[in-house]
């Protein structure tokens, strides 16, 4: 589908005006302009995204907090989100979810499951929900996310909670856009703390242990201890909490909402928060360099044939990749 622009001018003060008010239409399109791949769009996106970074660091703000929610598919990560952002809603928050969706691209269909799952949210008056691919990035994080969780924070949401499916590669990790993550898993999927990758042990913040209803509590329970028990080992100056909860029954959620304003006021005061953030930063710069020459870099079909003999000189031995690689940045560079 083709999303015309045209209709809506994101270089307008009117535009940008709607979209610190909260307008959600705007919101919407503005997401879809972000995650827009055409060259046309990226000039006005940019400076649109500008123009938002500067809103956000000169108004005096609300505090945001971003939480990622990850875990295995089907663990239960919608249902949490859905209980938890209605929770937040009640104690009058406004909560966008940007749910990233691996199948996305493949399925285009998925997104409606992701929708109905939060019944509760969806068509809440302050309560946003997105569906993002991820644009066949690893980690299951969109290329674009930080930036749709800046148009959001400018649409006035103070939480932003980002489903994703844990992957734990460590260059695209949700942990770098977030602020807490929690890993939800469950008794008995068979991954225990093994399956688990390592990436994601070390980035999470807090364990949630779903499913805890029915026949599977006690075994729920003691799955959680192990959980604490290997992760003290693995993380021993890190206090990670576990904890048990169901989010199809509701049980647990208010528990786990405490943990995670707890987790937020400590780390607000001893500045972790912050230099979090601040790290962050650096690396949203160092992504946005990567990309924009590696944007480049693809655009220049001119230099296709020259990529194509590189390729096949590696492949036949003739060259080394780092040789290759050197030569084409020089020719690159040269010509740009
Ligand atoms: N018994 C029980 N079932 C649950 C619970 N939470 C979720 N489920 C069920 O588990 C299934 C998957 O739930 P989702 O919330 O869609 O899981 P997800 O992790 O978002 O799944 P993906 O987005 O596909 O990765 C659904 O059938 C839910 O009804 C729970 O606390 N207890
Ligand atoms: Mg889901």
């Amino acid at each position: 589908m083709m999303i015309d622009f045209s209709s809506i001018d994101f270089s307008s003060d009117e535009t940008f005006d709607l979209l610190t008010q909260g307008d959600i239409q705007v919101l919407a399109r503005a997401l879809t302009l972000i995650e827009s791949r055409r060259r046309v769009d990226q000039e006005i996106r940019n400076r649109f995204l500008e123009r938002c970074a500067q809103y956000l660091t000169t108004r005096i703000a609300h505090p945001t907090v971003r939480i990622a929610v990850t875990g295995s598919p089907g663990v239960g990560k919608s249902t949490l989100i859905d209980r938890l952002g209605l929770m937040l809603v009640e104690a009058e928050h406004t909560v966008a979810v940007l749910a990233i969706d691996p199948s996305s691209e493949i399925t285009g269909g998925s997104i409606l499951g992701d929708k109905t799952r939060m019944s509760g949210l969806s068509g809440h008056s302050k309560a946003f929900i997105r569906p993002t691919p991820s644009s066949g990035q690893l980690g299951g994080v969109g290329a674009m996310t930080r930036e749709s969780i800046m148009v959001c924070e400018v649409a006035g949401f103070d939480r932003i909670l980002v489903e994703t499916v844990g992957v734990g590669q460590s260059e695209t990790s949700v942990a770098h856009l977030v602020d807490i993550v929690l890993l939800v898993t469950m008794e008995g999927s068979g991954d225990g703390l093994q399956g688990i990758k390592r990436g994601i042990l070390e980035s999470m913040d807090l364990v949630v242990v779903n499913k805890t209803d029915g026949d599977r509590v006690q075994a729920s329970k003691r799955f959680a201890n192990e959980l604490k028990q290997a992760l003290h080992l693995l993380r021993p100056h890190d206090d990670v909490e576990v904890t048990c909860l169901s989010a199809e029954f509701g049980s647990g959620i208010s528990e786990l909402l405490s943990l995670i304003s707890s987790w937020c006021n400590s780390h607000l005061e001893n500045g972790a928060f912050d230099k979090r953030r601040a790290d962050q930063r650096l690396k949203w710069f160092d992504s946005a360099v990567a990309r924009t020459i590696e944007q480049i870099a693809s655009e220049r079909t001119d230099l296709q044939s020259l990529k194509t003999d590189l390729r096949n000189a590696i492949t036949d031995g003739n060259t080394t990749p780092l040789t290759a690689a050197a030569h084409f940045v020089n020719v690159l560079m040269d010509k740009t």
